[in-house]
């Protein structure tokens, strides 16, 4: 288990500019033909050592010439070929056995279909290759199948020939792919599937082909993503000037998937999960999630595809830019408040976790033993953050000439996050170097605010550090959005960026009035900030800021400071009650808001104020707080419900605010007690027109006691059998309740047939809900809950390490929590180390031990 560093980084020994594969399908012995093109790249007398990680390598040719059997030697991942020349064709052929592909790498079978995965290093399960993403090749493909049990056979590119051998009955498809790409953007499909075909004309007026394969019988669930597709590519040639580049645009949605997409050229292979909804059975959160992946996947043709990374320390440079890229689009698409809501979520909850756990990385990582562990928030979502600041400093405009350049500069290269700096900065004329800091520091930037006022001069003193590591720390370019209000009346005085540069910082402004800032406004940077503000500017702000994230973000603050003291009536208890006694009667606010604003924050929200985490304090927090909002309101909350009534089917921006408010007005009647309660619950359930309102109801009812949830979870069974997309909804809210029925409901649903324990969605959704959304029983001092993770993790790892890895965060961060669970999670982790584990498991334990 050997780390690689970046700065070890070397250009390939050898090139591949051509590759033609011809895959015999089988569905344990498959027989991959590679015929290559390979040359030298420099002078140099190394021997060709390919990545290699196939059942078997049954020959090798060199310009015709059958190696023997001490030319090559195939051991530890590398097959390494002992003849030497500068430009040759090198035939091998491997087998491998896409059945017993149970960690879903490279080719396996999903549900009876042929497909493939190979981000990061999948290829190399399929053939010999130099895997690596710097190596750009030209891909012709030929698939070989029983075409009546597989009438799909799909690859890359353009499809150039298909015939049937009459002797064999079997069928051969070729695709060509005639951009040069790297083996990670390789895919191939084979199954029977139901095609929905679409056509979008590009801005020069191409006609592409849009076409969503889908399981027999899905047909009726594609709509969504293909409009969502069409948006994309229309949006990225409005917003980018960026066009869809082949004849033929496809999506493949399979059932078993590590991911949740995968972007390789011309052809999508997506978890079932991001592709298939309607309203009978998918959310407003689904119908917003296959928007969001459709969309980050075809935007992932130009930022990835097109221009791609040299190596992978170098995701970010695709991934952090394509989220922020889906980020905008959802953003102009629905309602960008929340969007942005949703990403200081992200980052507050699961970002900085990680980035003050034992996985900390920058957005650039220096040191990976495991490639696949680096598919993070930090890479993704803090990547993304890094870029918007980049936007926010150069402006709308500025920000584009940069993206301009860098595809000038760069289509069709693999290129690193220093070059996409350097276009942003060339095209502006702006020195970034200090900015790009970003890049090679890893943790939370804490920023101490504070405020003074002489004479008519109020001064904002900034200053940032991460505690514990004043030595190293180099100051960053933290961009503040600020807005300054008068403190009694609330009115505005003055709104701007101040740009932090250096360790310390002043923003002055020449004011007579007595003012408050707002900072941070839009989430402008990703940092904790460390200020006591009175409670009277805290309400202050959330009634009057302009800037209607900063007045959730206060609110937010507020429940922090209600957790940390431990108690409900004390003066900031009282001060969040009233707050949202004031919200539940305000019916004139924005419903979207107004929904957001009455959400209980989730316990790694709460949990994200404190140095060592109380979790008694947060899950008392959690009841106290919206059991006092309720006694107040409940009749109000209960006239607005009976009012509002079923919400109108369709999925648009107000259905979808008013569906969601009236999730958090269920949610918080469901603190208050009575059987009335219950039967509220049972007649939304019961009428609702659509999953986004059946869910509401369950996830209300998982506050009242087991009897209602189980008794409407098997409801929903029935009345959705051989549904997976629907039955892991039950899973996750089964695996949500809060008390100790919760294992034998997890029993009861891991025993159900449409639970398979090999299909990753299955897992995370059963038990990845328990670790992830049951802190109560997860976190309970018997030590159960930990020990249920410790079973599951070797189970999953000896078939599915990227699925192992994924499962154990939670227990990543066990530092943070008080002596008693600490021990307990540390005995987990010891234990676990003194077994065999992956590759990716070892990487996150043995770090968390270090
Ligand atoms: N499929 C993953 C994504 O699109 C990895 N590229 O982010
Ligand atoms: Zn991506």
């Amino acid at each position: 288990n050997q780390a690689k560093y970046r700065a070890d980084y070397t250009p390939p020994a050898f090139l591949i500019p051509t590759t033609n594969l011809e895959v015999k399908l089988d569905p344990e012995q498959t027989q991959v033909k590679a015929s290559l093109v390979v040359e030298k790249n420099g002078v140099h007398n190394n021997s060709l050592e390919l990545d290699a990680e196939v059942e078997k390598v049954v020959q090798i040719e060199i310009d015709g010439e059958g190696l023997s059997p001490d030319e090559f030697v195939y051991e530890n991942g590398k097959l390494t070929i002992n003849r030497a020349f500068e430009k040759a064709q090198v035939v091998i052929v491997s087998e491998i056995n896409p059945k017993a592909n149970t960690a879903l790498e490279g080719l396996y079978l999903s549900a009876g279909a042929y497909c493939t995965q190979c981000e990061a290093e999948g290829f190399r399960r399929i053939s010999p290759f130099l895997d690596r993403p710097d190596v750009l090749s030209i891909y012709t493909v030929t698939i070989i199948a029983d075409e009546e049990q597989y009438p799909h056979i799909l690859a890359n590119g353009n499809l150039i020939a298909k015939q049937k051998d009459h002797k064999t009955g079997l069928t051969s498809v070729t695709w060509n792919d005639p951009f040069p790409k790297p083996s990670y953007l390789f895919a191939m499909v084979a199954g029977n599937f139901d095609l929905l075909k679409d056509t979008y004309t590009t801005i020069s007026g191409r006609e592409v082909s849009l076409e969503i394969y889908v399981d027999k019988g899905n047909l009726h669930l594609s709509d969504h993503a293909m409009e969502s597709l069409k948006k994309s590519m229309q949006w990225d040639e409005a917003k980018y000037g960026l066009e869809y580049d082949l004849d033929t645009y496809m999506i493949v949605a399979v059932d078993f998937f590590n991911m949740g997409a995968m972007e390789n050229k011309g052809l999508n292979i997506f978890n079932s999960k991001y592709v298939l909804a309607d309203e009978k059975t998918a959310t407003d959160t689904d119908y917003h999630g296959v928007e969001s992946v459709i969309a980050h996947e075809y935007f992932h043709n130009w930022t990835g595809n097109r221009v791609t990374c040299r190596d992978w320390f170098q995701l970010s440079l695709k991934e952090g830019l394509t989220v922020f890229r889906d980020q905008q689009f959802s953003a102009d698409m629905g309602n960008p408040v929340l969007e942005r809501i949703s990403h200081a979520r992200v980052m507050r909850t699961m970002q900085f976790a990680e980035d003050a756990g034992p996985m900390s990385h920058p957005i650039r990582p220096d040191k990976v033993i495991e490639m696949n562990n680096f598919y993070t928030v930090t890479v993704y979502d803090k990547g993304a953050e890094v870029i918007r600041m980049m936007h926010s400093l150069l402006g709308e405009s500025g920000f584009r000439k940069g993206m301009d350049l860098y595809f000038k500069r760069h289509d069709g290269q693999a290129v690193t996050c220093d070059d996409f700096v350097s276009a942003m900065a060339d095209a502006n004329n702006k020195d970034l170097s200090k900015f790009s800091r970003w890049y090679s520091q890893s943790g939370t930037p804490e920023l101490t605010i504070q405020e003074t006022k002489t004479g008519s001069v109020y001064t904002v003193e900034f200053s940032q550090r991460i505690y514990g590591r004043d030595d190293a720390y180099k100051a960053l370019t933290i961009p503040v959005k600020y807005e300054v209000l008068n403190k009694h009346t609330g009115q505005q005085v003055e709104r701007g960026v101040f740009v932090l540069e250096e360790h310390k910082g002043k923003l002055e402004i020449k004011t007579d009035q007595d003012v408050v800032t707002v900072l941070f406004e839009d989430f402008s940077s990703p940092v904790k900030v460390k200020r006591s503000l009175p409670l009277s500017d805290i309400k202050l702000i959330i009634n009057n800021a302009s800037d209607a994230f900063c007045r959730w973000d206060m609110l937010q603050t507020l429940w922090q400071m209600v957790a940390k003291e431990g108690k409900a009536d004390g003066e900031a208890g009282r001060t969040l009650v009233n707050c949202l006694i004031d919200i539940v009667l305000k019916q004139e606010l924005d419903p979207a808001i107004r929904a957001e604003l009455l959400t209980i924050p989730s316990f790694q929200s709460l949990a994200e104020a404190f140095d060592e985490i109380n979790v008694d304090a947060i899950l008392k927090t959690r009841t106290l707080i919206p059991s006092l909002v309720t006694e107040q309101t409940q009749q109000a909350i209960r006239n607005e419900l009976a009012e509002m009534g079923p919400v109108n089917n369709d999925y648009n921006k107000e259905n979808v605010a008013q569906r969601s408010l009236k999730a958090s007005l269920l949610n918080l009647l469901s603190f208050s007690d009575g059987e009335e309660v219950k039967s509220i619950l049972r007649s939304v359930y019961d009428n609702a027109p659509n999953m986004t309102e059946r869910v509401s109801a369950l996830n209300a009812s998982l506050n009242l006691g087991d009897a209602l949830v189980q008794d409407l979870l098997n409801q929903m069974h029935k009345s959705f059998s051989q549904q997976p997309l629907v039955f892991d909804k039950i899973c996750q809210i089964a695996a949500s309740y809060n008390g100790d029925e919760v294992y034998q409901m997890m029993e009861y649903w891991a025993s159900q047939e449409e639970f398979d324990p090999s299909n990753p969605n299955r897992i995370r959704s059963l038990y990845g809900a328990f670790v992830m959304r049951n802190p109560a029983q997860f976190h309970a001092l018997s030590g159960k809950g930990y020990l249920f993770l410790e079973r599951l993790l070797t189970d999953v790892d000896a078939k599915n390490p990227q699925l192992a890895a994924r499962l154990i965060d939670p227990l990543l961060s066990y530092q943070r929590y008080d002596e008693q669970r600490v021990a307990l999670m540390k005995g987990v982790l010891l234990r676990l180390s003194s077994t065999e584990l992956s590759k990716d498991l070892y990487e996150k334990v043995h770090s968390a031990l270090a």
